[in-house]
């Protein structure tokens, strides 16, 4: 009888935890855009891959179904249905208790760590249904809950068990709450990106994906045996790599550190950081750790065969990174991190732990492989000539072009010096520019029309880029400078337009031109796109204009399908937007600049992979895949209000 009342209590307890979580979803999942939906996802996909980490599990399934729901499933031992002392399945306490790892007083169980270490329930307090089947035991049991509350009687205080297995697992199926969700179809490339990642980050482990959703079934295996080898191969498969990719691993104070590096021949570093499998935007404390000591041994070998001389002054560590791609991958037992985003590992073992590997190894590998080691020191000289070849230039250009505002003759600047409320508008053409200059709010909406294109930042050295007029301009108009390997003169607080909003035409050379755009700031103003200025203009493809009642905007070919379905029998003209240059003064204010009526979609390039791929999708040649690529992202489109 205590018993019981104490779980009474208890699940009093378990259902205004749940309710906090519904109250306030962001606090647990970020947002509840379609970030935050993808991240349900993740949530539960990290809990098979702690499986994995436990040794038990190597294949993880995860399935995108017609409903709208979303299945994953592992074949691992299953979640423990046992009666816990609580007087519920383990499992029951799992889905319903915040926190429950640590409740169980088994923190150590738990690696990867989702991200706030509350997964299953938060997840289950999203979803409008959540289904449990665990095979253990020769049996299969089944749980069910919704929005968070268990919705199937237990037998005799155990889950009813459905059938029976000889296998063993667990398979979760939810569906996300529409009521809390603003967007709830999920981004099958974002999922397809996060599995792929998930596999180079533990090789020996399968992630299959099924696409149920639309017509066909798309189905995608990711398996790489070779791990982070294999995934630094993969961001440089397009370029011209000087060195093989370079691996070393190791142990220190309980932390485990795996690293793996290539150089190519270009001018930029490209350094990912991983703790528990989880990306870290912002890198943190083991990449600095790594780059430190990499630093001093590069610098070491470079006076020891006779790169540097006595009166030379040591590479810059930016020197010694030019031209590197590298994976960091740490597993810490007590990840912490800092700042608002979390993106960015804190714990000063980390960085002890990633020096010390490298101190330790580094000299194992480049003492028995000279050319590599030839390669880096060579890489690291021509960095540092250009540098000091380029450091005066820099400085004489940044320091007349620095504050000249309105001299700039192409930009057509706005009249608030509100930057919280200004927005500059960077436009493909000359004529575009010129309509988009006469249909703006001048009082906060700025014009910059560039020409032809842009250069490709990821292909040219610093000197040629500084050189770009279209660049220069943009760099003047922003204000805040820009950050490049030699120092960093960005300065955020400068800018001058809370948004930069990238207005291209609809079609594959617009696309290309926003990808070149995208990839100059993600080198040289990361921070435009962390901090979320960049935007990128969603002009309609078409517009409708029915006999009566009011014209509407349409943006892609399945909207016109819908309009078309919705008005089989109406009859009403329709208008084809070839670009923006076709658009009137005001249609184009209608329909790309009035805050009311646009599409914008913000830029956000939290995933390193996702953000590789882009590159690698519209920078190649091939024009199918990009295709496919831009209609997914655009149909994912938020309205900006
Ligand atoms: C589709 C999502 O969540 N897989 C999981 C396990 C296995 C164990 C476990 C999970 C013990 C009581 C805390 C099994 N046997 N896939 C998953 N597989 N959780 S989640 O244990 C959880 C702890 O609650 C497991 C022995 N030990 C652990």
């Amino acid at each position: 009888m205590a018993k019981k009342d104490n779980y009474d209590e208890n699940s009093i307890q378990v259902l205004e935890g749940l309710e906090a979580v519904r109250r306030r979803p962001g606090m647990y999942i970020g947002s509840t855009s379609r970030k935050g939906l993808n991240h349900l996802i993740y949530e539960i996909v990290d809990n098979a891959v702690d499986e994995h980490l436990a040794g038990y599990c190597d294949r993880i399934e995860v399935i995108l179904e017609k409903d709208g729901s979303c299945t994953v499933s592992d074949n691992g031992r299953g979640i423990p249905v046992g009666m816990h002392e609580k007087g519920v399945p383990a499992e029951r306490l799992v889905y319903t208790t915040l926190h429950a790892g640590g409740k169980f007083g088994n923190d150590a169980y738990k690696t990867s760590g989702g991200l706030h270490g509350v997964g299953s329930s938060v997840v289950n307090a999203l979803s409008a249904y959540l289904d449990v089947l665990v095979k253990r035991d020769g049996a299969i049991h089944h749980d069910r809950f919704r929005r968070g509350r268990p919705d199937i009687d237990l037998v005799n205080g155990f889950l009813p068990i459905v059938g029976r297995a000889k296998e063993t697992g667990t398979t979760v199926n939810f569906l996300p709450d529409p009521d809390i969700f603003e967007i709830t179809r999920f981004s099958a490339a974002e999922v397809k990106s996060r599995l792929h990642e998930t596999a180079y980050l533990n090789p020996g482990l399968t992630m299959a994906f099924t696409d149920k959703r639309d017509g066909e079934e798309k189905k995608e295996l990711y398996h790489e045996e070779d791990g982070l080898v294999g995934y630094v191969r993969e961001l440089n498969k397009n370029a011209e790599c000087l060195t093989e990719p370079i691996y070393m691993r190791g142990r220190d104070e309980g932390i485990q550190v795996e690293i793996a590096f290539q150089y190519v021949n270009e001018f930029h570093e490209n350094i990912l950081g991983y703790c528990n499998n989880i990306y870290n935007a912002d890198g943190g404390t083991h990449l600095t750790g790594f780059k430190t000591a990499f630093t001093t041994v590069m610098n070491n070998y470079a006076r020891e065969i006779g790169v540097l001389k006595e009166k030379d002054a040591n590479f810059t560590g930016a020197d010694i990174r030019s031209g590197m791609t590298a994976v960091i991958s740490v597993k810490h037992p007590d990840p912490r991190f800092e700042g608002q985003t979390k993106t960015k590992l804190d714990n000063p073992d980390a960085s002890r732990a990633a020096a010390k590997v490298v101190t330790e190894e580094a000299p194992h590998y480049f003492d028995r492989n000279i050319e590599a080691l030839k390669a880096v020191l060579s890489s690291a000289e021509k960095s540092a000539r250009i540098r000091k070849a380029e450091e005066k230039t820099k400085n004489s250009l940044l320091s007349r072009q620095k504050y000249s505002f309105d001299t700039n003759g192409k930009l057509a600047n706005c009249i608030s010096r509100d930057a919280s409320k200004c927005e500059i508008f960077i436009v493909e053409g000359d004529s575009a520019g010129g309509s988009a200059k006469t249909a703006r709010d001048r009082n906060y909406q700025a014009i910059l029309p560039i020409r032809g294109k842009i250069l490709n930042v990821e292909k040219a050295s610093i000197d040629k880029i500084l050189a770009n007029a279209e660049i220069k301009t943009m760099i003047t108009s922003f204000g805040c400078g820009f950050s490049e390997g030699y120092g960093n003169d960005f300065d955020i607080s400068k800018l001058r337009y809370d948004k930069i909003i990238i207005m291209a035409d609809a079609d594959v050379d617009g696309a290309h031109i926003g990808t070149l755009l995208l990839t100059l700031f993600y080198r040289y103003m990361p921070e435009l796109i962390t901090e979320g200025h960049i935007y990128v203009a969603m002009p309609p493809l078409y517009k409708v204009i029915p006999q009566k009642g009011e014209g509407e905007y349409l943006y892609d070919d399945r909207a016109l399908e819908r309009y078309r379905n919705r008005h089989k029998r109406e009859k009403f003209a329709l208008q084809r937007y070839k670009g923006l240059g076709e658009m009137d003064p005001d249609q184009l204010w209608e329909t790309t600049l009035d805050p009311k009526t646009r599409r914008l979609r913000r830029i956000e390039i939290g995933d390193a992979k996702l953000s590789s791929d882009i590159t690698e999708i519209l920078m190649g040649t091939d024009v199918p895949p990009r295709r496919d690529f831009i209609y997914e992202h655009a149909r994912d489109a938020e309205l900006d209000v």
